[in-house]
């Protein structure tokens, strides 16, 4: 029993120290994102977006009829550590894309950021991510409405047990 119990600590260890970073470029499949919402949904598809061309998560305004459209990721384990970085990249163009916003989720939700000014090209965002030793998941939430053409996208989900200045 105490053979178990001290490789059990020893996987532990190894398994903390090997922890992987999280990358999501969605060209090969979803990465396990889950729509939470079946009136509006983020389509994985093969696009040419704001001057890039690739697999990317795609809301398209039209199509979602004014619902909100809404990914979680799965939860990443903490791995004990308080820091974390989130990073996405994000396209938010015409009058029918009205927000992107981003919550955190550990032992409740909070919003991690919010942008609603439309841009033709891709944006980046690296967030420093408090984890307070928690697991965390992640929403990517949609806003459209109906007035006209809009398309919110996202592509390269990162997310490091570490802050993001640290390579
Ligand atoms: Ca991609």
């Amino acid at each position: 029993m105490k053979t178990c119990i001290s490789l059990v600590c020893v996987f532990s260890m190894i398994n903390k120290c090997l922890a992987l970073d999280f990358l999501c470029n969605f060209e090969d499949h979803d990465c396990g994102l889950i729509n939470t919402n079946a009136d509006a949904k983020w389509v994985r598809k093969y696009d040419n977006i704001g001057e890039r061309r690739g697999f990317f998560l795609v809301v398209d305004a039209v199509e979602s009829n004014n619902n909100v459209a809404t990914v979680k990721t799965p939860y990443f384990s903490s791995n004990e550590v308080a820091r974390g970085c989130l990073s996405v990249d994000y396209y938010i163009n015409g009058v029918g894309a009205y927000e992107l916003r981003i919550d955190g989720e550990d032992f409740y939700r909070f919003n991690i950021k919010s942008v609603s000014e439309s841009y033709i090209y891709w944006r980046s965002a690296q967030i420093d991510i408090d984890l307070s030793f928690q697991d965390i998941k992640f929403y990517f939430i949609a806003k459209t409405n109906n007035i006209g053409r809009g398309t919110i996208a996202i592509d390269n989900i990162g997310f490091k047990r570490r802050a993001c200045s640290v390579p």
